[in-house]
């Protein structure tokens, strides 16, 4: 042996004594009193960061920004240590609950952080800043800044206003908060993978596809599959919609290659069109009800809106909101103060403290909205008494779909039967409530599917920084048969002026959700009982139909989705055949008039030369 070898030899020893000192063998044992740490750990590191994220998006300033900005970046630092940390676990034969839990773990930030202090702080920043900037955004008509309006201003008025020159300008005027928003976006998209690869991942849309119990290249395959299931529906609703909208506004609906100018929908971004009802309901059909109208006149407040949601949860046998809900809550925006207008559910301390911030105004859209949410808190305060990390959703589209599926159960019958309407109308009436339900949740689909499709394109790389706006646009053409009412260019940013891009809220789960509702709603039908058409049932007041949710709710992450499903529903797979099911009478109808006499409108649209060019 030389010299050298001797003293490798001698380094050697030393090193492995030294390794054995500092960290004993990983055990089974060993990796279960990790992970109740770190849950222990993390448990109260979440609170804190909800506590301050609260203050922050309800009162925002540059010091509410920066608290929860800090906290945030405590919480991911101290995840991504004990992602790191739990590696060396990862090799042992662990019970399936507890690997679960370590798969989870890795799982579980939707933005994930580079270890280095500055830049993760960085991170934590413009997050924070973009989703305050999104919060701040105001549209001034003109000089004067007390007539500037906020996004639930805007969205109120793109819903009621059928002037489309106006239509335009608020369009337009919104979209302007989001160019500020570019630079920060690339950033935050570059250090956010950078967290990604740290932890294994290719990037930040890998880390989100690997979320579903199944591999990330699959959960994109099942996006495809379920689009194709509805794509025939969506796309039958738009030439219907498409056709009204030109007898409406004439030319300026009418284009060429059959997009539909992306103002004219009722809604600031074409995702949901049930505010154009009026405009596209058939003139022969017996008159509905509007819900927005019946709230107007009878001064409905804020709470009774609420309340009517709490309600419809009561009767199926769920526990009333806790007190602190009622005291905590944010229901009106601030008139003194910025807040993020958006709503959302909150579970402050993932046990009790459940609240909703919203800017209710009383519109058709506050009350689906309100239910909504309401499934949010729900779906919490069932899965309260599973371990901190199983308390969540058995996939994020399963938590968009519970208050959804909910609110489906919204029938005439309901109405009367709680007072909201006298009447019941005639089934001549079917139809016209099938299409503002399809206008609702069909025109939703697309769009749903192609805000992350376009956000796994910026994540992956192949869409660039200096690209994000054809890329946006040629999705948005490609998907929704939608073109913009004004030019666009690289030089806006409108991605950015959807919530969830500066939020960094995944969206995949939105498009889940509106197929999983169908789903859910469907079992609890038959649990109710019900034999009738789909879209006629309510589950309203039924313990059994309640029940079943319940045990559901309550399993929160503990098991893979396709278990929770089979619990409510006997099916493991996702399913679109509920979604068709309940809309089969209106496809039939869709086709005939896209069909009918006053010339066959084929359903469809070419592909614009430059899909940012307004006509
Ligand atoms: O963001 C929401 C909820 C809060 S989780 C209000 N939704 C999506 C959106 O507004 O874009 C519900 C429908 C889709
Ligand atoms: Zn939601």
């Amino acid at each position: 042996m030389t010299f050298l070898n001797r003293f490798a030899a001698v380094a050697v020893l030393a090193l492995s004594i030294s390794v054995l000192h500092a960290a004993p063998p990983a055990t089974v044992a060993g990796a279960k009193t990790f992970m109740d740490k770190a849950e222990a750990e993390l448990l109260k590191l979440g609170i804190e960061q909800q506590r301050a994220d609260w203050v922050n998006e309800t009162f925002i300033t540059d010091d509410t920004e920066a608290i929860s900005a800090l906290f945030t970046d405590r919480l991911i630092a101290r995840t991504t240590e004990l992602v790191k940390e739990s590696r060396q676990y990862e090799k042992l034969p662990l019970p399936a609950d507890l690997r679960r839990k370590f798969l989870l773990l890795k799982l579980s930030l939707n933005m994930p952080a580079p270890s280095d202090p500055k830049l993760r702080e960085e991170l934590t920043q413009t997050s924070v800043g973009l989703g305050s900037a999104y919060g701040k955004g105001k549209y001034c008509p003109d000089e004067d800044t007390s007539h500037c309006l906020g996004i639930d201003d805007l969205e109120e008025r793109m819903a009621k206003s059928r002037d489309p020159k106006e239509l335009a300008r608020y369009w337009a005027g919104w979209h302007k908060i989001a160019p500020p928003m570019h630079d920060k976006y690339a950033r935050f998209a570059e250090l956010s993978n950078q967290g990604a690869r740290e932890l294994g991942f290719k990037d930040t849309g890998v880390l989100w596809r690997s979320y579903y119990d199944m591999p990330a290249d699959q959960f994109s395959a099942e996006m495809e599959r379920l689009w194709s299931q509805v794509e025939p529906l969506y796309k039958e609703l738009h030439a219907y919609v498409r056709t009204r909208l030109v007898a409406k506004y004439g030319a300026t609906a009418q284009r060429p290659d059959g997009l539909i100018p992306a103002h004219l929908l009722g809604n600031m971004w074409s995702q949901q069109w049930d505010n154009i009802f009026d405009l596209v309901a058939p003139a022969s059909a017996p008159p509905t009800y509007d819900l927005g109208q019946i709230f107007t006149e009878r001064k409905t407040t804020p709470k009774e809106i609420t309340t009517y949601g709490e309600s419809f949860f009561k009767s199926l046998g769920f526990e009333p909101l806790p007190p602190t809900f009622w005291k905590r809550s944010m229901l009106v925006k601030p008139t003194d103060h910025d807040a993020v207008c958006h709503a959302s559910a909150w579970d402050v301390d993932s046990n009790e403290d459940v609240r909703l911030k919203m800017c209710i105004h009383g519109t058709t859209d506050d009350f689906a909205t309100v239910h909504h949410e309401l499934g949010h808190l729900y779906y919490d305060l069932s899965y309260r008494k599973q371990s901190p990390l199983l308390r969540d959703s058995a996939n994020d589209g399963f938590h968009e779909a519970i208050g959804d599926a909910i609110a489906l159960s919204i029938t005439p019958e309901y109405l009367k039967t709680i007072g909201l309407i006298q009447t019941v109308p005639p089934p001549a009436a079917d139809i016209p409530i099938l299409l503002r339900k399809a206008l609702e949740k069909i025109s939703f689909l697309p769009f749903g599917l192609l805000v992350d499709k376009w956000r796994w394109q910026v994540f992956s790389g192949e869409t660039k920084p200096e690209g994000y706006n054809a890329a946006w646009w040629a999705l948005r053409e490609k998907y929704q048969g939608i073109a913009p009412p004004v030019d666009r260019s690289e030089s806006d940013f409108d991605a950015g002026a959807k919530y969830h891009i500066p939020a960094n809220t995944p969206y995949a789960r939105y498009f889940l959700a509106a197929i999983y509702q169908f789903q859910f709603y469907r079992a609890m039908c038959r649990e109710a009982g019900y034999k009738g058409p789909l879209n006629r049932c309510s589950v309203y007041g039924s313990k059994e139909a309640g029940t079943k949710f319940a045990a559901m709710l309550s399993l929160g992450k503990s098991k893979p989705w396709p278990e929770a499903l089979k619990q409510l529903t006997g099916e493991d797979k996702l399913d679109a055949s509920a979604i068709v099911e309940y809309f089969a009478p209106l496809l039939e109808w869709l086709k005939q008039q896209n069909a009918g006499a006053n010339g066959a409108t084929k359903p469809g649209w070419t592909v614009a030369a430059n899909p940012m060019k307004a006509q």
